[in-house]
This record gives C-alpha cells, structure tokens and sequence, in this order.
C-alpha cells in the first residue's frame, strides 16, 4: 500500500511520530511519502502519487488546517482513505463525527494500529474492527478499544528518509531531533501525559526509556541517515538517562560512540554542580528546565508540578552559568488564576535570580482532555465550547478582565525583561507600546536567541534559513487564523 503523510512546511521540525510509523509501515513492505499541504504543487503531487492512504498528525492548533486539507482532498480525489492521529485526534476523536472526510482516526500509539490497517487494506480485509481505531462504516463509527501500550525495543529505527527526501532543507540541517523514551514521571494538570497515563491504565507501563545502547544504536543510525549531523536535540519530556548511574553510562558511551554536542530537558529539581560540569564535559550544549510558575501553592495545587523550589532552579541554573552551559526556562503565563497578572510578574521576577540564557514563556492554553482545561472553564474563565488557535502565542483564550491586555503583553516581553532586567521598573509604561511591536519584539529576541546564539551559527545561510522558516511559520499562522475565524 502506498501512505501519504500530510504536513503543513511551518517549523521545518522533523516529527518522529511520522517518522516510526513510516519505519515501522516499510518494515511491512507498505511505501511511505511526505508531502507539505502548503507548496504550491502539492495537489499534482499527491494525485501522481495516487497514494491508497493519507495520514495526518495533528496538534491541537494545525487540526483546522489539516481537515480542512482533507476536505480538498476527498473533493478532488475520491480514491484514498484520509486516517487523522495526534494529540488531537487522540483527545478528541469526535472530529470524525464532525467531519466528513475524516475516515478513521487513530487514539492514542498508532504503530500497531496504522500497520494492521494498510494491511487488512492490501489483504482486501475487514478494517473495521481495529484496536485503537474509530472507523467510518455504512452504520455509523465503530469506536474500538484500545491496544496495550507499545514496547518501544521492539520498534524499528525512525525513519529519517522520509523527511530527507521530501524537503532540501531539512536535508542540509545539521541539527536533528531524537527522543530515547516515551512518558513521562509526572503527570502535570495542563499536560497531555497525565489524560494519556489514565487512558492507558492497566494496558502496559506508559514511561518507557530505550536501554542505553539501544538509544546509542539509534542514533548511529541517525547518522548514517544524515551523515552531516552535529547536533542532536534530545525532545524527551524529561532526559531519560539523568539518574546518576544512568547518567554515567550516557556520558561513557555516548562520548565515544557518538560524540556530538546535544541539548536536552532536565527534570525541575535541584542538580548539583557536578552533575551540570558532567552534562557538559559530554558535550551538553545547553538545557531546558520547566520552571512554569514561580508560586509555589499554585504550582502544587493548580498545575500539579512535580515537588521542586524555587532555589532547586535557581541554584541549578547558576550551576549551568558557572561552567558555561547554556539554559532556557520554560515558564506558563496567562494562567487561570486570581492575580494572573501578578503571577507572572512574580515568574519573572524569580527567572531574574536564575539568570537563564533566555526565559522562554508559554502563553496558557487549555489543551482538550487537560484537567486544567475542566478547571478553566470551571473557574470561568473560558466557555466550554470556545474555538481557540493554540499556534497563535499571543492572546490568551482566557478571559481575563481589565488585565486582558497587561498579561498577553507581558508574555511576549517577558524574556526580554528577565534578560534586560532594568526594564521591570518601566513594566507599567513598557504596557502602553503597541502589542504588534511587543509581538515583534518576541520573535526577533526569541527567534535569535533559540535559533542563532543557542546554536552558535551566526553564518549568513543560517540566518537567512529562519528567517524563511519565520516567514513561512508566520504565514501559516494568518491562515490558520482565518480558518478559526
Ligand atoms: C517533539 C515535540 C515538539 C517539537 C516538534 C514537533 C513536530 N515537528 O511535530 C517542537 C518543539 C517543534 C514542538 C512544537 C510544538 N508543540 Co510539541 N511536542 C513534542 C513532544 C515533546 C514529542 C512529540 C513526539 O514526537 N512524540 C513521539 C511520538 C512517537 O509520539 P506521538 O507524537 O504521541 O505519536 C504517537 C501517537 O500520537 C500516534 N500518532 C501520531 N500521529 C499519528 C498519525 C497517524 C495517521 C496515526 C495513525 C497515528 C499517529 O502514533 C504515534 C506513535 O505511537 C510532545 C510531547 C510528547 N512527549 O509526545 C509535544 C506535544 C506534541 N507538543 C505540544 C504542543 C502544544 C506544541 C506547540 C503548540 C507548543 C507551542 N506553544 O508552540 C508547538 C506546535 C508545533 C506543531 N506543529 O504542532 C503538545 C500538543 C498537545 C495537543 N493537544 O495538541 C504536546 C503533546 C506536549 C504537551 N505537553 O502537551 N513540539
Ligand atoms: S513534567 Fe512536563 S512532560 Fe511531564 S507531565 Fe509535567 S508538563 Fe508534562
């Protein structure tokens, strides 16, 4: 069978789950193919394809650019069965009945189920009864059951081809993606892994790690894939291997087998000096630390953050400055809280001590299934049906009063401040600039502080390759705006 993965060119970030699914259909026999939905030749491409199966993976945010991709597509070719899985998909299933041309949608892990289907396909089988799968028949949605948790040992290597191929671009990146585990240890109320772990009770552990030399085989694999390779970035939730044991048989073997700089998540609770030095002698490049809110109650109460301090991530953070490891924080702002807009400030305020390289701050969305969504709308601050556009970071979908305004402004300075930390004195007429000039201003110090000093390629190509990605990124945001509208 011959399945077509729909993406929109909007980040120009590989995505793995499109890449072991594609592994594990080619381990069956079956041919994959990428094509981006926003070049101007995709229809011709997708019709000399003829593919029997297109696949779309969706966030919360793409999801209405990708039905309505869809949509075109069953207009114009009748012939294929157009399969929706994802966060999305998976939390909320019922687009199927919402839409049309949505065949079959995939809840939850899809390598079983997507690998069963192109074959019942090619057997000339009954699909309708997949595990995982709600499927379109002539009577109505057969909403099957879940299958047990994967074991990821067992799956095939990422299939890296598939986005070397499609795109030049991603073929001369240097920088790869890489995760080395699935779940997470924690079970945050604004996060999908703790909808997905109670999804999953009783179908298999849902924390899984790949046993180090498994990880590093992977990544030879990687490179051989994409020989230009010299920069790994591990998306794991949380860095798998950060226990101390584990930690040092990362370090041994992936000094030697691999050698390349990386950068990856740690967990959010206090890491001593040595561990830090150790993280860069392997050839960390720089960190990422969940901070999210500098409020310890609405921490343990609200978002259900695992237990740390404020000086856990302080005294980490100025572990990283001392031997010259770079460092972002990621922050929540706009939370549904009394005094949200003093809950940011107080965030801020505490990222100043830190010191990160750059304090990334994430407006808050409340992301269907997420408990902190329930507790959204239940503290009124959002309607429970409100369309929102989670890919737009600069307006909150909360409702926030007079303050509307001060907090979604404050979002996009917030970095700014915590690395000019003069300006928090002029915060009150820093708020009378026009929000486009603060949405600017976010993109530029953001956009170079991840993409140019992180990686610390400040070549010409490099530059003008985001600000394409920029453009493109930005471009696709109007539309998708459009599409909410
Ligand atoms: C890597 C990553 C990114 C990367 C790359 C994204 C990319 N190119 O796709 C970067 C950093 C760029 C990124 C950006 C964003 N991300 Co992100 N990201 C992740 C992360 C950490 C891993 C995703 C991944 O590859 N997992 C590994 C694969 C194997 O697992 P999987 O994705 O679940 O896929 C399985 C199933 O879902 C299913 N499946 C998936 N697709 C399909 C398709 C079909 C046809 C089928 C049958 C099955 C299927 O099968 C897969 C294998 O079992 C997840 C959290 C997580 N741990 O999953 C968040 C996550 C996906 N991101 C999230 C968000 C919110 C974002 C942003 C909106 C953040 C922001 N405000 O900017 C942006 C949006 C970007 C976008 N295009 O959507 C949310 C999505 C929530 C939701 N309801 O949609 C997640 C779940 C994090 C969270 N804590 O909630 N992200
Ligand atoms: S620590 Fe991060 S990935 Fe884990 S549950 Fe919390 S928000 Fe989700």
């Amino acid at each position: 069978m011959k399945v077509l993965f729909v993406v929109p060119d909007m980040i120009k970030a590989e995505n793995l789950s499109i890449e072991i699914l594609s592994a594990c259909l080619k381990t069956e026999g079956h041919s994959t193919k990428l094509e981006y939905s926003n070049k101007p030749d995709f229809f011709d491409k997708v019709k000399s394809y003829s593919p029997d199966i297109i696949a779309y993976s969706i966030t919360t945010g793409m999801h209405y650019g990708m039905l309505q991709v869809n949509k075109r597509l069953k207009e114009q070719f009748s012939n294929f069965i157009g399969i929706f899985g994802g966060p999305h998909a998976t939390f909320h299933p019922e687009i199927i009945d919402e839409h049309e041309g949505v065949d079959i949608v995939c809840v939850g892990e899809g390598e079983g189920a997507l690998v069963e289907l192109a074959n019942a396909l090619r057997d000339g089988l009954d699909y309708s009864g997949i595990n995982n799968l709600w499927v379109r028949t002539k009577t109505g949605v057969n909403r099957n059951p879940l299958r047990d948790a994967v074991s990821i040992d067992t799956l095939p290597y990422y299939d890296r081809s598939i986005y070397l191929d499609a795109d030049p671009v991603m073929k001369e990146s240097t920088s790869r993606i890489m995760m080395a585990s699935r779940g997470c240890p924690y079970s945050c109320t604004y996060c999908f892994n703790r909808t997905y772990k109670a999804m999953y009770k009783g179908r298999g552990k849902i924390l899984r790690l790949m046993p180090i030399p498994r990880a590093i085989e992977e990544l030879k694999h990687l490179l051989n894939a994409a020989p230009n390779t010299t920069f790994i970035e591990f998306l794991d939730d949380i860095f798998p291997y950060a226990d101390k044991n584990d930690f040092d048989e990362f370090h041994e073997l992936y000094k030697k087998e691999i050698g390349l700089s990386f950068a990856t998540f740690l967990p959010p609770k206090h890491r001593d000096f040595d561990f830090i030095k150790k993280l860069k002698e392997a050839g960390c490049r720089y960190v990422g630390v969940g901070f999210e809110c500098g409020d310890q109650n609405i921490r343990r109460d609200i978002l259900k953050r695992p237990n740390y301090t404020n000086e856990d991530i302080i005294n980490t953070l100025h572990a990283c400055n001392k031997v010259g490891l770079k460092s972002f924080t990621t922050n929540l702002v706009g939370l549904p809280v009394e005094n949200s807009l003093r809950n940011d400030l107080n965030t801020l305020k505490v990222n100043i001590v830190a010191k990160p390289t750059i304090a990334l701050s994430y407006m808050t969305y409340p992301y269907p299934g997420t408990e902190l969504a329930r507790i959204a709308v239940e503290k009124g601050f959002i309607s429970k049906d409100k369309e929102i556009n989670i890919n737009n970071k600069a307006d909150s979908p909360f409702d926030f009063g007079a303050d509307q305004l001060a907090i979604e402004k404050t979002a996009l300075m917030f970095g700014i401040i915590v690395e000019f930390p003069i300006l928090l004195h002029i915060h009150g007429l820093l708020l009378l600039l026009p929000k486009s000039l603060w949405n600017f201003l976010y993109l530029a110090h953001r956009g170079y502080k991840y993409r140019i000093s992180f990686n610390a390629d400040y070549s010409i190509k490099n530059l003008i390759n985001n600000i394409k990605t920029l453009i493109n990124y930005l471009k696709y945001v109007k539309i998708e705006k459009l599409q909410v509208k």
